[in-house]
């Protein structure tokens, strides 16, 4: 049985990967950082129903002892890092701590990685937010980098840094440049899992308005559950590398909206309004992937498209919000 160890198992995506794993029948370690609100951590493992199939590891990313401890322990094949600080706003408020996870946490993974297990394939969460201001309108593998955010710039650290220990120690290190990915499982302070929370409230009745930055904002969205199988398939290749993984679709954020209220049976012009509050010291205006390579490489392809994930996420939040006003 193949053993994988997962950082960020409590986020959209490690729940998603852990359970993919865990239905080709690999052992799940999943690296936890201590929490006083460790009854609510497990929540998106516990909806997903593979909870109780993980093995939790007590370690933390800016610990670098702690991971190599984990690499001793758990001997994994695979390691996936998913483990960060994420939230693009959250960046310029705490641009070290960003730093310090997202990017230096990625190095001491890699650290613990040659030093401890140099057999075990790595996977490193690399991001579309490292094109920034973008070079090109059509984002590849060979676009130039512009990060327009301290979280940005954490990231090409990491991803740079999976690059050279590929080169320089021959590890089997891969980097997936994933384009915004969503699912009923995205954190609620992303735009997406914003507005279908905030159609779905106002459906119910709970609230009125959905106050929002900047809508014209544009990206190419796809779901969790879909990318998550592009990150083990780049593992599964005889050589790593890096790849894009996209939809190669791009809509606003203002197209999201309109599409959220409408499956609702809502028109957003009577809801949506606008708040200072939302915007961003600098913007990412546009982006699109080109996931070509991954198709031709992994054999890989998006298989939800933007009105069926849409749709998806609006009646989970409908369904949820249901549930609980009956507790209640
Ligand atoms: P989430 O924000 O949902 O999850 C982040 C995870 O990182 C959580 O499990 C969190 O744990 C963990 N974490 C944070 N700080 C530490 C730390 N110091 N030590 C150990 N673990 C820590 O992110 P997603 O699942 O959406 O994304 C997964 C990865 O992919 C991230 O690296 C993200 O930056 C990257 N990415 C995401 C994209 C997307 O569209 N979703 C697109 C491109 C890249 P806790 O529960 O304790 O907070
Ligand atoms: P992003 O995701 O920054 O692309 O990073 P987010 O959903 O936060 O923003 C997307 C776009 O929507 C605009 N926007 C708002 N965003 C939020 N959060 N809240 C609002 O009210 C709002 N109004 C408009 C933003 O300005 C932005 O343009 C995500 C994260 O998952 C990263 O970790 C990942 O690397 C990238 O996707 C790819």
């Amino acid at each position: 049985m193949k053993r994988a160890l997962v950082t960020g198992v409590t986020g959209q995506d490690g729940a998603y990967l852990s359970q993919f794993l865990l239905n080709k029948g690999y052992d799940v370690y999943g690296l936890v950082r201590r929490s006083s609100a460790s009854d609510v951590m497990d929540e998106k493992l516990r909806w997903l129903g593979v909870a109780d199939r993980i093995t939790m590891i007590d370690g933390n990313l800016i610990d670098l002892s702690s991971l190599m401890r984990v690499m001793r322990d758990v001997k994994p094949d695979e390691v996936y890092n998913l483990g960060a600080q994420s939230f693009v706003k959250s960046s310029w408020n705490q641009p070290l701590l960003t730093g310090n996870v997202t990017g230096v946490g990625a190095a001491n993974v890699l650290e613990a990685v040659r030093l401890e297990a140099p057999q075990a394939r790595f996977y490193q969460a690399s991001s579309s937010e490292m094109f920034g201001l973008v070079q090109e309108p059509v984002q590849s593998e060979t676009t130039p980098f512009y990060p327009r955010s301290p979280y940005a710039a954490a990231k090409l650290y990491a991803h740079w840094m999976t690059v050279n220990y590929r080169e320089s120690f021959g590890l089997h290190a891969s980097s997936g440049i994933l384009f915004n990915h969503e699912s009923p499982l995205r954190g609620i302070e992303f735009v997406t899992r914003k507005i279908t929370d905030g159609v779905a409230r106002i459906k119910l009745g709970l609230q009125t308005q959905l106050a929002l930055g900047n809508l014209d904002a544009k990206r190419d969205w796809g779901h969790a559950r879909d990318y998550v199988k592009a990150m083990w398939l780049m593992l599964q290749q005889d050589t790593p590398g890096d790849y894009v993984v996209a939809t190669g679709r791009t809509a606003s954020v203002r197209d999201f909206c309109r599409l959220a209220f409408a499956h609702a049976g809502l028109a957003l012009e009577d809801h949506v309004v606008t708040d200072p509050r939302f915007l961003r010291p600098a913007e990412v205006d546009m982006l699109l992937g080109n996931p070509g390579k991954a198709k031709e490489r992994l054999g890989w392809a998006a298989e939800t498209d933007l009105e069926g994930l849409v749709a998806e996420m609006v009646d989970a939040d409908l369904a949820r919000l249901s549930r609980s006003a009956q507790r209640n």
